[in-house]
């Protein structure tokens, strides 16, 4: 029931050792490598060894994904470029993605950390694990493969998309393990459905769901649609990808984040202070063991609490509950990282779109929808009905070009989209999570 017993139990005193030893040459590797934590730490006069218990992690600054879209493409790689063996990528706030970067070594880690997550979600060698996570520069799908094969499980990586087909391979090769996102494991259970396939008959007994939020009520739908456990994993492509936290198939209450290469704390997101145990707000990941793109307190933006309190699964690793949310406003649709300040960067770059906008999220048939409603100037509004559409596919095309998110455009008139004296509502997401 682990998979690295020795690390997985370390007694939390050893644990914390080996964290303040880890924390300390992580913090020499990004001074000595990397000018952007030269020059912020030297700002707040801490050298790496002044770093003498755990408890100094407090004193030490923030990254955030400013920072990675400020040093972009790989001005904050701690590894020279020779050294770098893979390329991942996510959406940023604008235009540019967020780069991340591996060396041999974080690729054991990671390799390491998912198989664990395997064995804490119920998978063994043996499993055949159909991998419907994407693969390409999103991390789930190498994320997923990779732990996989470390397990020695059977990889199917069938990757997104071709549903039909999808329920063909889990008929006809047996698989065991469903890993993509909890939304599109929905729309499986429809589309098998309508083909008259029941789940009832298929080998899945455990599905490894996240990238996007879900709910409780979620987890219920999915086990009895899909007749098999439903277990949440975590995580972002800064920091490593999935694998960062995952729950424990015994208990399902919070996720185990692998504290011997990440230290997690919650943050009140307003004052970047620390809140007592238990309590929501930001988490905060510093990656000790990294190589490639180590990260000192990143601001991940998600909204959680932690608990230390021992686990029934005997792992000593502490424990983030279900996300609940987003300190920032990224829209997660169909599994692509959106912000709306990408939609709005796209719309006023067109001609005759006005900079007033509203996103509508929804879901339908358990896909997540976009519709873009924009206002366009007098002159194209009265203008023929043929020029309106090459209007509105032109929006639909070159938003799905850049930021790989289908959406429907509607034009409205001038002034018809709500004026605002605050904030501007962009956003209203209609998906019940
Ligand atoms: O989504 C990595 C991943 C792949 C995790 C497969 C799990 C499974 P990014 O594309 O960088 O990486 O998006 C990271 O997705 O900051 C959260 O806001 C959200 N997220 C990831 N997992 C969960 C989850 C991958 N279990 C962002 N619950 C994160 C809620 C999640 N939100």
């Amino acid at each position: 029931m682990y998979f690295n017993q020795e690390f997985e139990t370390l007694p939390r005193p050893a644990l914390e050792a080996l964290q303040l030893s880890r924390l300390r040459s992580v913090l020499e590797r990004v001074y000595a490598n990397v000018p952007f934590y030269r020059t912020s730490l030297d700002r707040s006069g801490i050298r790496p060894a002044d770093v003498k218990s755990l408890n100094d992690l407090q004193r030490l600054p923030f990254t955030t994904k400013q920072d990675m879209r400020d040093s972009y493409p790989y001005a904050l790689f701690a590894a020279p470029m020779e050294e770098i063996v893979r390329i991942h990528a996510s959406s940023g706030t604008t235009g540019k993605p967020t780069v991340v970067g591996y060396t041999r070594d974080d690729i054991e880690v990671w390799s390491e950390l998912m198989a664990r997550s395997f064995v804490s979600a119920g998978a063994h060698k043996g499993d055949i694990i159909h991998n419907a996570y994407g693969y390409g520069l999103f991390t789930g799908g190498l994320g997923a493969h990779y732990g996989a094969e470390r397990l020695g499980a059977s990889v199917i990586p069938i990757s997104g998309g071709n549903t039909r087909r999808q329920i063909m391979i889990m008929q006809d090769f047996g698989s065991t393990v469903l890993t993509c996102t909890p939304s599109y494991s929905l729309f499986m259970a429809e589309e098998a459905k309508s083909e008259g396939v029941d789940f009832r008959n298929l080998r899945l007994r455990v599905g490894i769901f996240g990238a996007e939020p879900w709910s409780e009520a979620m987890r219920g739908e999915i086990e009895q649609k899909l007749n098999l456990a439903a277990i949440d994993i975590y995580g972002l492509s800064e920091i490593m990808g999935p694998g960062v936290a995952i729950e424990c198939i015994e208990a399902q209450k919070g996720l185990h984040i692998w504290e011997d290469h990440f230290l997690p704390e919650i943050i009140n997101p307003e004052t970047g202070q620390r809140v007592p145990e238990g309590e929501r707000g930001e988490l905060v990941i510093t990656t000790i063991t990294k190589q490639g793109i180590p990260l000192i307190r990143y601001r991940t933006r998600d909204i959680t609490s932690l608990t230390y309190e021992p686990c029934i699964c005997g792992r000593t690793h502490a424990r983030i509950a279900r996300m609940s949310g987003r300190s920032d406003d990224m829209l997660i649709i169909r599994g692509v990282n959106v912000f709306p300040s990408q939609i709005e960067s796209i719309l006023v770059a067109i001609e005759g779109v006005e900079p007033h906008y509203l996103l509508i999220v929804d879901r339908s048939e358990n896909l997540d929808t976009l519709e873009v409603q924009v206002e366009v100037d007098e002159r194209i509004f009265s203008d023929e009905v043929k020029v309106l559409q090459r209007l509105t596919r032109r929006i639909e095309k070159e938003i799905k070009d850049m930021l790989g998110v289908t959406c429907s455009a509607k034009l409205v008139e001038p002034k018809t989209i709500q004026r605002s004296e605050g904030k501007a509502k962009r956003v209203i997401d209609n998906r019940k999570y």
